[in-house]
């Protein structure tokens, strides 16, 4: 399956409904008084965190999202019904940024969590609410508020304790293979590991652990080398980096008696005077 990590949406929250101009008709009941009932709210756009859900894939081919409009007040002084909510489920780990600033507006890290990212606009108030004794048949209602429309950037950061890092051909998928029970890809070829996986670690009778595997990172990585570095991410929550080294004769040259090689220019804040 297709691992999407980043997706840019739409979402529009729905408009209250109009408060209602309505007057008590009744035989034997002369000038009633106004009963014009509220405008229902409109439905917010909510963001749930699933465990089920694993990537974007989902909200990479539905990027609008419009919650329902409230109802109109009615007569009588009956309320208007509420728009329903949207809710959206999402992968855990995932972070909600606004699409203009970037501000994170929320981190969705556990199961079930919730994030309101539109709240829906307030019903209006019907004609019942606005008569005084000076003013006994008020001809007018309030209008439902618009709902809020945002464009937001849904980035899934996976939640891991340690994260597997090192060269392509290393032996990071093998060594995940071998600790849990999570099956990548493992081939003698560089880059087998396209996207992140996750595998759980049992340690001991009732404690587990999460590891993720990523795919190699080669030199000039930030250049957009290999598969680049986008996928860092996936790691960059982890309490613990694993760096796998190849001691093998397979690997190229010595990984303990490399030289570092110096790249770049040097820092012209270190130079001596
Ligand atoms: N001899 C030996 N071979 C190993 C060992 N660990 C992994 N390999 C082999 O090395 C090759 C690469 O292993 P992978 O686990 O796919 O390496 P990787 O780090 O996940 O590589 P990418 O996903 O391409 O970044 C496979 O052919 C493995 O069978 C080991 O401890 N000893
Ligand atoms: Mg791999």
């Amino acid at each position: 399956m297709q691992f999407i990590d980043q997706v840019k949406i739409y979402v529009k929250a729905g408009d209250g409904g109009r408060g209602c101009v309505s007057f008590r008709r009744e035989k034997y009941v002369p000038k009633g008084g106004p009963n014009g009932g509220d405008g229902g709210r409109g439905g917010h756009i909510i963001f749930r965190a699933s465990r089920n859900i694993n990537t974007l894939l989902d909200i990479r081919y539905h990027q609008h999202y419009r919650a329902e409009r409230g109802q109109h007040g009615m007569g009588k002084d009956m309320h208007g019904k509420n728009g329903s909510d949207m809710i959206i489920p999402v992968p855990m780990g995932t972070l909600v940024k606004d699409a203009l600033t970037d501000e994170i507006l929320s981190d969705l890290i556990k199961d079930n969590q919730e994030f309101i990212a539109a709240k829906g606009g307030r019903g209006g108030l019907g004609n019942t609410h606005f008569k005084t004794s000076t003013r006994q048949a008020p001809k007018f209602a309030q209008p439902g508020e618009p709902g809020d429309e945002q464009n937001l950037i849904l980035e899934l950061k996976l939640l891991a304790d340690v994260g597997l890092i090192g060269l392509p051909n290393a032996g990071k998928s093998t060594l995940i293979s071998a600790i849990s029970s999570a099956r990548p890809k493992i081939a003698d070829y560089p880059f087998t590991t396209l996207a992140p996986v996750l595998g759980v670690v049992k340690a001991g009778r009732f404690k587990s652990f999460v590891v993720a595997d990523i795919p190699g990172l080669i030199e000039k990585a930030h250049k957009g080398a290999g598969l680049g570095f986008q996928f860092l991410r996936h790691v960059e929550r982890t309490s613990l980096l694993l760096h796998l080294v190849d001691i093998s004769e397979m690997a190229e040259g010595d990984p303990v008696k490399k030289k570092k090689k110096k790249t770049g220019p040097p820092c012209p804040l270190l130079q001596k005077k």
